[in-house]
C-alpha cells in the first residue's frame, strides 16, 4: 500500500494496525466498524485486504437460478416467495417441466445451475435426487449448486435420515456444491422474529460442518435489515468465522439485504445504500479466512454492487437467469443480465472481470460453449 490509512474516528487505529499486521478483528473491534460514522476509513480497510487477495480481479459466473417449488410450510416472516400448498399463486415443476427450464433463457452456456426452493410437505427426497440426476444427465459439464442446509435438515428428517447420509445421497446424484442461503441471522431473538419455524443457528452450522466433511463446498449468507442489532451481525459472523477455521469448507460469503416488499415485514423500511457497503466492508475485514465476498447484484442493484467492488467485494455472483425470490418482496433489478453487461459493470467500477465457474476456476468460452481451465 502506498496510501498513508486516514480517518477522524481514533477508534479505528488499533483496528486498521491489526488489519495491516494481518492480524485478527475481536467482537468489540467488529462492533466499532459498524458504529463508526467513518465508512471511507471502513472501505479503504476493506479494499486494502481486497487488493492484497485478489487485486483488480472482479469474479463472475454465468448461472441460472431453478426453484423447483415454491410451496412451503415454513411461512417464514421474511419471505414473499413461499405459498402453502394449494393456494393462489403455488406451484410446483413437474421433472420434465424442471429440465426444460434449465435449457431455456439466454443462450449462452450456463456453468451453474443453482437450485433452491420451499419445504414442500409431500414431495419426496427421490423427486430432489432425481432432479439432479436428470440435470447431470442432460448438462453433464454445468456445475450444480443446489439446497440450502435448511432443505438439506427437512429432507433428512422427511427421507429419515441423517445429514450426513441425506448430503451424501445428494452427492451422488450429482450435487457439487451447496449454496448459502437459509442462514439469515444465528441469534434466536431475532430467527424467532423473521423465521420462526427454520431449524436453528446450531443446526445451520452443524449441517455445513457435515457437508464440507464429506467434501462438498458451500456458500454462506447473512440476511440483514431487519430486527437485528449489530452485535447480532458480529455474532452470525463469527460463527461462520470459527467454522470456517474448522474445516475450510466455505467459499464465499453473500451478505443479503432484506427486501420488506410483501412480506409479513413489510411495514420495515429497505436497507440504505450505507448499510449496504458498510456490510460488505465490515463481512471482508471480520471474514479473514473466506476466500470471497460476494455483492449480489440483484439484491443490491447494479449501482451499489459496483461500488462495492471498491468496498471489499470480489465477486458479483452471476447472469442469474430468472430470480425469483427478491423479485417477489420487491427487487426493482433485471431478473438476469447477460455476460457483456456485467463485464461492463466490472469494467466501470475499475476492475478487471474474471469469468470463474463455481470452484472459481477460470472459464474460457465462446458464446455457446466452454472450458473450465483445470
Ligand atoms: O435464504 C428470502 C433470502 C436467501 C428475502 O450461495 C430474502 O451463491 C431479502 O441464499 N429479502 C436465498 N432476502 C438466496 C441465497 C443466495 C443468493 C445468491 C447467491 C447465493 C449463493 C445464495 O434469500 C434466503 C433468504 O436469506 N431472502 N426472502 C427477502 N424478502
Amino acid at each position: 500500500m502506498t496510501h498513508a490509512f486516514q480517518t477522524d474516528d481514533a477508534r479505528l487505529l488499533p483496528i486498521a494496525d491489526k488489519v495491516m499486521a494481518r492480524e485478527r478483528l475481536s467482537f468489540d473491534d467488529a462492533v466499532t466498524l459498524y458504529q463508526t460514522g467513518d465508512i471511507l476509513a471502513v472501505g479503504w480497510l476493506a479494499n486494502s485486504v481486497r487488493e492484497r487477495l485478489h487485486g483488480d480481479l472482479a469474479y463472475f459466473n454465468v448461472n441460472r437460478h431453478i426453484n423447483p417449488t415454491n410451496v412451503c410450510v415454513a411461512a417464514c416472516r421474511l419471505c414473499a416467495f413461499g405459498r402453502k400448498k394449494d393456494t393462489d399463486g403455488a406451484y410446483t415443476m413437474a421433472l420434465e417441466e424442471a429440465w426444460h427450464t434449465a435449457a431455456s433463457g439466454y443462450t449462452e452456456a450456463v456453468t451453474e445451475f443453482h437450485i433452491v426452493g420451499g419445504l414442500h410437505p409431500d414431495l419426496p427426497f427421490e423427486y430432489f435426487l432425481d432432479l439432479v440426476r436428470g440435470l447431470k444427465q442432460r448438462f453433464p459439464q454445468v456445475h450444480i449448486k443446489a439446497f440450502t442446509m435448511v432443505e438439506v435438515s427437512f429432507l433428512a428428517k422427511r427421507a429419515k435420515l441423517s445429514i450426513r447420509e441425506t448430503l451424501q445421497k445428494m452427492k451422488d446424484a450429482g450435487v457439487d456444491s451447496l449454496p448459502g442461503g437459509g442462514a439469515e441471522i444465528f441469534a434466536d431473538r431475532v430467527r424467532h422474529i423473521i423465521c420462526d419455524h427454520k431449524i436453528d443457528g446450531d443446526d445451520w452450522i452443524n449441517t455445513a460442518r457435515t457437508a464440507h466433511q464429506i467434501g462438498l463446498k458451500s456458500n454462506a449468507t447473512m440476511l440483514y435489515g431487519h430486527v437485528e442489532y449489530d452485535e447480532d451481525r458480529v455474532d452470525h459472523l463469527m460463527r461462520l468465522r470459527d467454522l470456517q477455521d474448522e474445516t475450510g469448507g466455505f467459499q464465499t460469503f453473500i451478505p443479503l439485504a432484506f427486501h420488506p416488499d410483501n412480506t409479513a415485514l413489510s411495514h420495515l423500511p429497505k436497507t440504505t445504500g450505507m448499510l449496504d457497503i458498510r456490510q460488505i466492508a465490515v463481512s471482508r475485514l471480520v471474514l479473514d479466512n473466506f476466500p470471497h465476498i460476494k455483492a449480489y447484484w440483484q439484491m443490491l442493484s447494479e449501482k451499489i454492487a459496483q461500488i462495492a467492488l471498491r468496498f471489499g467485494a470480489d465477486d458479483l455472483d452471476g447472469t442469474v437467469i430468472e430470480e425469483k425470490i427478491y423479485h417477489d418482496a420487491g427487487a426493482t433489478t433485471p431478473q438476469g443480465m447477460r455476460r457483456a453487461d456485467l463485464e461492463r459493470l466490472i469494467r466501470a467500477a475499475g476492475r478487471v472481470p474474471f469469468e470463474r465457474d463455481t470452484l472459481y476456476r477460470p472459464v474460457v468460452r465462446t458464446e455457446t460453449s466452454f472450458t473450465v481451465v483445470v
